[in-house]
């Protein structure tokens, strides 16, 4: 289906990019600004939407507006996420194709609340009953979790996902919702540890302070005041607009809706308390009699607070901030670490736990909402991936980010080459395949980034030292247990684990054959300005993201076979006023009803204007279809007239 049907009544600007009178990057980003200005964020490229971050609340997602775009009749609607949104359901229900949603735009643009209104759009068009409405729950609330969990507030975005997200949601042979597969992409563990002043940590540490009360606080031996948090900034505890104890109890619901159990939720949550408490260890170097440097806790407060809660000798655990065993064929060397060293094993342990317990939380959702193998199971997919980030020391985590990124970008330039010329090939109309698209701009931009490689290596590699992964599997805390399988002592394969990249690099590469078999919906995401505002479009900003999304390539390749193209029947409705041989019914085939339409004298449209495909009438230029809507204009306007008289003539 095609969105660029009429867009043309009472628009601010063009709601289709293709229908621009001269096309260029300017006249591109002016109608992006103008209807910005109108609020009016969404606008097409054919049947990709492209979105401009409103950053305030807009009344276009109530109810009402769900009912209108839910099988509707695009024509007099405006651009609108739910369209694509309605248009991707209904061809996974009717015609049977899988589809892909891909969300894309740098961070703070707008993909999450984008991925959102996708899935609560579906959930509120796709079928009814207890059993399926239970399943669109779960499926929902994985989202408050997930984001309590993998989200925090950076300088880009006040809730920026920290975390790849693919979500599969699954639909019987009615379109009705049966369950969903979750997949996350590496976490940006290291913020656990560290961030940038004015950024925070995850969510959930604040949320759980501001919102666990005393019992709870009490039971995980932590204080409400995030200032005592090493590991929290102590600068942006709290965030305006954000309320993180009513968050908290959100989650908390959220986790029971999915049918987490309240001994689950607190095994979680020790966890999430430990890792706080870690960064409050403090560790001292001195030297022992032989000269040796090595490291001691001089508080032990803390560390037997943790070892309390996850069931353990305290002394277990302060062995492994100290000395680190290595295995060379059948001996057993220990070394004492340092001060750094030391300090360096309790960072990696506060990263490791975290970032297990996150991919556990994935797999337990997963649990709940999953799915046995049946025939005739449909997917919808959504992609809410990071966007893509440029800051002043760009890091590995930036990386990996931007490599994800430029895989999106690779995939998104083949894919609309490929269904542009598949839509010609199943059309039966001649084209000649041109690539428009200049990978360059979006290559030369990722060599614009300078990575700071300190510590790439390192995060690369990812090291835990094995005494820390043998010291968890001794706890009592059967979760964390599990999340350290390695530190099993009859688990004695030695293999070092594959690095970071190469892990991530074959998870992307599995991502993108996934979604290159599925049928893709864009929505491509802008952020209007740096600073969060709601009314300011910065036009350099802007330009910058149109470039390299490749936004006026898009409109090129749309524009160069054929800009304009419609199904018969829906093409005849709109302007079957035009000839008398249509005019006010023709009840033969559409196709034949066009073309005698569209042959009439009076509408002398050049045939070398029109191609004829199987379902759909292909018109090449713009400028021909704005000439049959000035014409519609003027023969309503007439009708109009003549409907008048005849009512005067009645009275
Ligand atoms: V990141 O790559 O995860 O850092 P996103 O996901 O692209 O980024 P997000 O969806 O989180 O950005 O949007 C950022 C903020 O913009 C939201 O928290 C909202 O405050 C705001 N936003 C985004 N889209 C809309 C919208 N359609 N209506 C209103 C919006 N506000
Ligand atoms: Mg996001």
């Amino acid at each position: 289906m095609d969105f660029n049907r009429s867009f043309l009544d009472g628009m601010v600007g063009v709601g289709d990019m293709i229908l621009l009178h001269t096309l260029s990057e300017d006249s591109l980003l002016e109608n992006l600004k103008e209807r910005f200005q109108h609020d009016e964020i969404y606008t097409y490229i054919g049947n990709v939407v492209i979105s401009v971050n409103p950053y305030k609340q807009l009344s276009i997602y109530t109810p009402e507006k769900v009912e209108e775009y839910r099988n509707c009749n695009l024509y007099q609607l405006k651009p609108h996420i739910y369209a694509v949104a309605d248009d991707a359901y209904q061809s996974l229900r009717d015609r049977d194709r899988d589809q892909c949603i891909l969300i894309t735009g740098e961070s703070g643009a707008g993909k999450t609340e984008a991925s959102k209104l996708v899935m609560s759009y579906v959930a509120a068009v796709c079928g009814k009953g207890a059993e399926v409405n239970q399943v669109k729950e779960q499926l929902l609330q994985s989202n408050p979790v997930l984001e309590a969990f993998g989200n925090a507030k950076t300088i880009r975005n006040d809730n920026s996902s920290r975390f790849g997200k693919y979500m599969d949601i699954e639909f019987d042979f009615k379109g009705d919702p049966v369950g969903g597969v979750i997949s996350n992409y590496l976490l940006e563990k290291s913020r656990v540890v560290k961030h940038v002043k004015g950024e925070r940590s995850f969510h959930i540490f604040y949320q759980l302070l501001a919102g666990g009360g005393a019992e709870l606080l009490g039971q995980l031996k932590l204080t409400p005041d995030c200032a005592k948090y090493v590991y929290l900034n102590k600068n942006a505890s709290s965030l305006t607009g954000m309320n993180d104890a009513e968050n908290f109890k959100t989650v908390k619901e959220a986790m029971k809706i999915i049918g987490f159990s309240d001994s689950e939720v607190v095994a979680i949550l020790k966890i999430v308390a430990v890792v706080l408490k870690l960064g409050n260890i403090e560790i001292k170097g001195q030297y022992q009699a032989n000269g040796m440097a090595s490291c001691y806790i001089p508080d032990v407060k803390d560390l037997k607070e943790i070892s309390s809660l996850i069931g353990m000798d305290a002394s277990t655990l302060e062995t492994a901030f100290s000395v680190r065993t290595v295995e060379a064929k059948q001996e057993r060397v220990e070394t004492t670490l340092n001060a750094a060293q030391g300090a360096y094993a309790r960072d990696a342990l506060a990263k490791n736990m975290y970032d297990r317990l996150f991919s556990w939380l994935v797999q337990r959702i997963n649990e709940s909402i999953k799915v046995s193998e049946f025939q005739g199971k449909k997917v919808m997919g959504v992609l809410d991936i990071y966007g893509f980030e440029i800051l002043e020391e760009n890091s590995f985590e930036q990386f990996i980010i931007n490599y994800c990124n430029e895989k999106l970008q690779q995939i998104f330039i083949q894919m609309t080459l490929k269904e542009e010329q598949e839509e010609y090939a199943r059309e039966g109309i001649e084209w000649t395949r041109i690539d428009f698209f200049d990978n360059e701009i979006i290559c030369k931009l990722i060599e614009d980034v300078t990575y700071d490689t300190h510590g790439f290596l390192d995060k690369n590699n990812d090291l835990l030292y094995r005494d820390l992964s043998q010291a968890m599997w001794k706890a009592k805390h059967e979760l964390l247990k599990s999340l350290f399988p390695e530190g099993d002592p009859k688990n004695t394969s030695l293999k070092r684990p594959p690095t970071v990249s190469f892990q991530f690099k074959g998870s992307v590469s599995t991502l993108m054959k996934n979604l290159y078999a599925k049928n893709p919906n864009y929505i491509r995401c802008l952020k209007p300005n740096g600073t969060k505002l709601s009314s300011v479009f910065d036009d350099s900003l802007v330009r910058t993201q149109v470039r390299y999304l490749g936004l006026l390539e898009n409109v090129r390749v749309r524009r160069a076979g054929y800009a304009y193209r419609q199904e018969y029947k829906s093409f005849l409705e709109r302007y079957k006023m035009l000839s008398k041989k249509t005019w006010p019914k023709f009840s033969g085939d559409p196709r034949d009803g066009v073309r005698a339409m569209l042959s009439d004298p009076e509408v002398s449209i050049a045939s070398e204007e029109l191609a004829y495909g199987r379902t759909k009438l292909f018109i090449r230029t713009p400028s021909t279809l704005f000439d049959l809507e000035e014409k519609r204009r003027r023969k309503l306007g007439e009708l109009a007239t003549l409907i008048q008289k005849t009512f005067r003539g009645w009275r």
